[in-house]
């Protein structure tokens, strides 16, 4: 018998530091003990899990490679091993921490006035708050830099008029970190949920991302005071920068739903018995394990060197949007080809891939959709714009 983990046959755990490996450990204990028995209601019912908030507060996950604050203070790639392990149980639950941390506490922390910084981040990182990204507007959210959102000054506050679509998290957030075209540049406003002419109505009927909560956000002539908007960027690099943070945890999360739907598939094959022999005998369905193992295994590797260079603080965008384009294809290639193994049980709940096939219809459109990512490394690689 082999000694080879099948969800790790490059054994890159061993790559893991002591730190790293118990990270991984503690968020694997919490999917397995508290996300799995519920993630079906939750997705049956399309409710996200907000009981769950504050054990993943208590366990460090929300703004974790943060410094101060509350926050846990852990390197890139315990971070992406969060991800990844979320993910396995569900994209939705990792779409909020990867929303918490990456797109409303990183830029509060980057950009944000000292003041801000003690208002939002420990109540966001003890889960008390929670925050949403509004860039994506209607007119399309591919090309951000046409934003039509905008904010004028009026005496020490702000007038912002505008709408954003398709926000995660928008109708449960206490702030909205929104970006906003003004004469000054490119401006990020936390508007707080209770601000008047400030609406986020929940987007019903999703047939992916269910156990997550998903808004549009309305803005007719929200008063905003000075002391609400971040004085540390004014372009599209501010919310193009958190962009790079929230990729990057992307470029994990969909191993985890690879792994997730691997292992279902390695059981099954096991005990279906089809022409008087268990179908995992079979030599295509060899072939297609085969091909999703070199597939994750493959995946492995790049997030984990993409990590490592994070840490060093070498990391490029590019170099996160090859990892996204390829990963988030990857897991997706792999559940929509683990729901065809099952045969008709491939399209009940009841077995993960199909519910994880369609979450990850969301993960390659949002966070840059995968033309826009391979269209970056186009640029990377020719140096023209093609956008
Ligand atoms: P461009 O002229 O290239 O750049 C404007 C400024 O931004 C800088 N920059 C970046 N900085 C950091 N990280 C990056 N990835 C950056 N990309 C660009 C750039 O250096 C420049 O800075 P400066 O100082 O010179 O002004 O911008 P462009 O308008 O040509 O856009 C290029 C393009 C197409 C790549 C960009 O617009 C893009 O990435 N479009 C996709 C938009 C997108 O990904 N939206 C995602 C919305 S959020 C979301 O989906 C959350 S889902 C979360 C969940 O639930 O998990
Ligand atoms: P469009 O930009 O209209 O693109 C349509 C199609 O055209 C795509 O296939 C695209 O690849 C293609 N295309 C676009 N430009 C080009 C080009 N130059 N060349 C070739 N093809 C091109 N946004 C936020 O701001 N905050 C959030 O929290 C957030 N959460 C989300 C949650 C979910 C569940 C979903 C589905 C989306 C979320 N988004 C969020 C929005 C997401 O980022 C956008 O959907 C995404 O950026 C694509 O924008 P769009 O939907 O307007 O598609």
């Amino acid at each position: 018998m082999s000694s080879l983990n099948p969800l790790d046959l490059f054994d890159t755990r061993s790559l893991l530091s002591e730190e790293e490996a118990m990270v991984q450990d503690s968020v694997a204990r919490f999917v397995d003990e508290q996300v799995l028995p519920i993630i079906r209601e939750c997705l049956e019912q399309h409710r996200f899990p907000r009981e769950l908030v504050p054990e993943i507060a208590a366990l460090g996950l929300l703004g974790s490679s943060l410094e101060g604050y509350g926050c846990a203070g852990l390197n890139a790639v315990a971070y992406g091993l969060i991800c990844q392990e979320l993910e396995r149980g569900d994209s939705g639950l990792r779409s909020f921490v990867s929303v918490q941390s990456s797109l409303v506490m990183y830029p509060i922390h980057t950009y944000g006035s000292e003041e801000q910084k003690q208002r939002w981040l420990p109540a966001m990182a003890s889960g008390e708050a929670i925050g949403c990204f509004g860039l994506t507007e209607p007119q399309g959210g591919s090309d951000p830099g046409n934003m039509k959102t905008h904010a004028k000054r009026d005496g020490s506050d702000w007038i912002l008029n505008g709408s954003k679509m398709w926000i995660t998290n928008g109708s449960i957030a206490d702030v909205a970190v929104v970006w906003a075209r003004t004469d000054e540049g490119i401006k990020g406003f936390l508007v707080e949920k209770d601000m008047p002419g400030f609406e986020a109505p929940e987007i019903e009927n999703k047939m992916s991302l269910r156990a997550s909560v998903t808004s549009a956000l309305f803005f007719d002539n929200v008063r905003v005071p000075e002391a609400n908007v971040l004085p540390g960027v004014s372009s599209l690099r501010g919310p193009l920068s958190c962009l790079t943070q929230a990729r990057y945890g992307i470029c994990w999360g969909p191993i985890g739903s690879a792994q997730a739907c691997l292992a279902e598939l390695l059981e099954y094959t096991q005990d279906r018995v089809l022409f008087g022999r268990p179908l995992s005998h079979t030599q295509l369905i060899q072939v297609r394990l085969a091909d999703m193992a070199r597939r994750i295994t493959a995946a492995q590797l790049l997030a984990l060197r993409l990590g490592r260079l994070k840490d060093e603080g070498r990391l490029d965008p590019a170099q996160v949007s090859l990892a996204k384009w390829n990963n988030v294809r990857m897991a997706l290639d792999v559940a929509r080809d683990a729901r065809d193994m099952l045969g008709g049980s491939g399209i009940s709940a009841e077995y993960v891939p199909i519910r994880h096939m369609l979450n990850l219809e969301s993960v390659i459109t949002y966070e840059g959709t995968e033309s826009i990512h391979q269209l970056v490394v186009g640029k990377e690689l020719t140096g023209a714009a093609a956008f």
